[in-house]
């Protein structure tokens, strides 16, 4: 028997916040490394997950949701989404099927015009659980009328269907070649910064309005115990006193369920007893700080306006 060619390439998953690039993500790598909420703007920074089909790597690159940004961290991310576009081999636009061509889905077709040219940018059309085929097609129509995508798939993303034809597709079109990282891998991400995303994940679940959008989790320490379980300190800044207040909850116990929560996914995740410590931080300044950005793994100055 002949070995195989391999082949191995980065494919960066672009579209609005909310379209489903985190849940494909984790469809594909078969494990969750990207935190997923029915919130826009869950994601903050660029997320690789590691893939295999066949001979292929796929070394997916989950980016932050496009969207008109304004503050700096908003910049930033939109920003990161952009490069990882650049970066990668083959891009795939993905959209919400029940929410059409809206303006965002049209600002970032302007933005592909600019930066399209002989890249290989594919159409994943989501969550088409939630909306019926004759519109589907209709839809994909106005999209291939107003950008030529190289391919156009259909998908659930949460459900699983069309993800496989997507993911056949993408191991033919990544360049031949050695692959990028160990067979086992299935995330390029610290595993501290992995951590601090899943207490995030916890926090924007249980937070209403705009508080999910003005903190940021960090892990400051991970120690490995004797006894093989692993002791995690983790900060969560916030802007205001008032704030620190609403994280904390009546006697603690919004802070004690985003602890218990993120506890047992890191279990999940790290195959491990896990001791997990929460300490909440008001500094008011942080989203101008660039120390942030980079535990986030964003570029502070990608967000000068
Ligand atoms: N019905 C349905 N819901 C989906 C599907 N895919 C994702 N979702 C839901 O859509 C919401 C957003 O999913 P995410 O994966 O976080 O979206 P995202 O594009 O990563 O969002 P940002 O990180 O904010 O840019 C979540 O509530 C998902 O469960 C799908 O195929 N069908
Ligand atoms: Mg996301």
């Amino acid at each position: 028997m002949t070995d195989m060619q391999t082949r191995a390439g980065f494919v960066a998953l672009i579209g609005e916040p909310n379209a489903g690039k985190s849940t494909l993500t984790n469809r594909m790598v078969g494990a969750k490394v990207s935190i997923v909420t029915h919130k826009v703007q869950t994601t903050r920074a660029r997320i690789r997950g590691v893939a295999l089909e066949g001979a292929s790597q796929l070394v997916f690159v989950d980016t932050p949701g496009l969207f008109k940004p304004t503050r700096r961290l908003d910049r930033a991310m939109v920003a990161a989404a952009w490069g990882g576009a650049a970066d990668a081999d083959v891009v795939v636009l993905m959209i919400e099927a029940n929410r059409g061509v809206t303006e965002g889905v049209e600002r970032i077709l302007e933005g592909l015009q600019d930066f399209g040219e002989h890249r290989k940018i594919a159409l994943a059309i989501n969550k088409i659980d939630r909306i019926k085929s004759e519109a589907l097609l209709a839809l994909s129509e106005k999209m291939n009328e107003a950008y030529p995508f190289v391919a156009t798939f259909m998908i659930s993303a949460e459900r699983g269907h069309g993800v496989d034809a997507l993911k056949e597709w993408l191991a033919g079109e990544v360049p031949e070649g050695p692959w990028l990282y160990p067979e086992d891998q299935i995330a390029d991400l610290p595993l501290r910064m992995i951590a601090a995303e899943m207490t995030r994940e916890k926090l924007t679940l249980r937070l209403h309005q705009e508080l999910p959008y003005q903190l940021t989790v960090e892990t400051e320490a991970w120690e490995e115990r004797k006894d093989g379980s692993c002791k995690i300190d983790q900060l969560i800044y916030v802007m205001r006193d008032g704030h620190k207040g609403i994280v904390l909850g009546n006697k603690g116990e919004t802070i004690k369920a985003v602890g218990k929560a993120a506890r047992e996914e890191l279990v999940e995740f790290l195959g491990r007893k896990v001791h997990l410590f929460l300490q909440v931080k008001v500094r008011p300044n942080w989203l101008e700080e660039s120390e942030r950005y980079d535990e986030m793994g964003l570029n502070f100055k990608d967000g000068n306006s």
